[in-house]
């Protein structure tokens, strides 16, 4: 634990300077033997091999907007440790519910990548038949919420179900990621207050990435940071580098328990830095200078977490290599297939929303499948 006293590591970016940051790893990956949680070696791999696969994802993916064949990306590039070491650190048994930036706790969960890449496709396979924009998942059998568009709407929700939970009796947490820029929304305050009174067993994972679109997170509020809003609510506030995989996942890991205990929600203000655009439509060189990025890209979570295992000769290049590759294939095979596939069926624009259908949709829909649209391209 750093608290304002003692001296920060020298790459340490200003913002990691104050007010007490949980740390395990330091710069260069070397653990703190006080503060680490000494887990597996192969659970410490494979979250490494989680973050690794994330980035590839969203590197490609970036690639293939560019190209045209998707309409958008959102990606995680520089965030991968605190949504993969929090994920890592609930269990399967635990709902998980998404901001837009955490495809890679998604597939963390068992969700297959093919089914992701259909996503993006929007195409016949995709779990929500291309009605929405790419990145907007949902995944229900691997207790993964739904990404919603609207600011802070996951965190009312992630309150409701661990209350039902807790009511229950189950023996369940709920965690829900959002950001920085999502502490100003209303159900931010709705869901603190609500969690707070009724002691739920909520995960509030806010990622501090330090901007909100173009708005740097000292805009953002007036206090001095986004875990200590857990006070004027009776919650838990914690604070921790969230480009530290092992500080990430401990931190989690102990609310988690605490919640499971009955002692209520925490808010984990998690520390790291959006590298890339705030997605693939953003240009942030128009707001941001690139200094401030350098400094971050010296604390990558993937590069510390990389040096930790090394030290161990639990990594090396040749692994990193095929790693790398495997994934790189393995999303090229998923992207092929997503692009051979058809659309949804027309039609299909009238059904799921009712158990049975008004009289209303079934007009439009025999008038539409009757019509021009049917038969060009949609
Ligand atoms: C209610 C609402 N207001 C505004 C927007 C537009 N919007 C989309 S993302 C975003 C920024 C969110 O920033 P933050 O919560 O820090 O998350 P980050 O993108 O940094 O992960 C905004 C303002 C929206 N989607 N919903
Ligand atoms: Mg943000």
């Amino acid at each position: 634990m750093h608290t304002p006293e003692e001296p920060a590591p020298t790459n340490m970016p200003d913002a990691l300077r104050a007010h007490g940051v949980f740390r395990v790893l330091g710069d260069e990956g070397r653990a703190d033997s006080a503060t680490d949680p000494k887990l597996p070696l192969q659970l410490v791999q494979d979250i490494y091999r989680a973050m690794v696969r994330t980035r590839v994802i969203d590197q490609q993916l970036e690639r293939l907007q560019r190209q045209g064949r998707i309409g958008f990306h959102i990606g995680s590039v520089g965030e991968e440790a605190c949504i993969l070491a929090s994920a890592a650190a609930l269990r399967p048994t635990d709902w998980l519910l998404p901001c837009y930036r955490e495809f890679g706790a998604l597939l963390w969960r068992g969700f297959p990548l093919q089914t992701y890449v259909d996503n993006m496709f929007g195409n016949i396979d995709d779990p929500v038949q291309g009605r929405q924009m790419p990145d907007h998942y949902t995944g229900r059998k691997y207790r993964f919420g739904s990404v919603s568009s609207p600011i802070g709407t996951q965190m009312t929700q992630a309150v409701g179900m661990a209350w039902a939970a807790k009511k229950k009796g189950r023996d369940e947490v709920v965690g829900v990621f959002f950001g920085d820029g999502a502490t100003s929304s209303a159900d931010f305050h709705t869901a603190m207050n609500f969690a707070g009174v009724f002691e739920t067993p909520t995960l509030f994972l806010c990622r501090n990435n330090r901007w909100a679109i173009s708005l740097p997170s000292e805009q953002q509020t007036a206090a001095a940071t986004f875990a200590e809003k857990g006070v004027a609510y009776g919650v838990h506030g914690v604070r921790v580098d969230g480009n530290d995989a092992l500080a990430t996942y401990r931190v989690v890991r102990e609310a988690a328990n605490r919640a499971r205990a009955g002692g209520g929600p925490t808010l984990i203000e998690l520390m790291t830095y959006r590298v890339g655009g705030h997605s693939t439509s953003d240009d942030p060189r128009a707001y941001r200078v690139q200094d401030e990025v350098e400094r971050w890209r010296r604390i990558d979570p993937i590069k510390r977490l990389r040096e930790h295992l090394v030290r161990q000769h639990a990594w090396d290049e040749a692994r990193e290599r095929k790693l790398v590759s495997d994934t790189e294939q393995e999303l090229k095979r998923c992207i092929e297939a997503s692009e051979g596939k058809k659309p949804p069926p027309i039609e299909s624009m009238f059904e799921g929303v009712f158990d049975r259908q008004p009289w209303h949709l079934r007009e439009q829909q025999a008038q539409c499948v009757s019509g021009p649209r049917a038969k060009a391209r949609h």
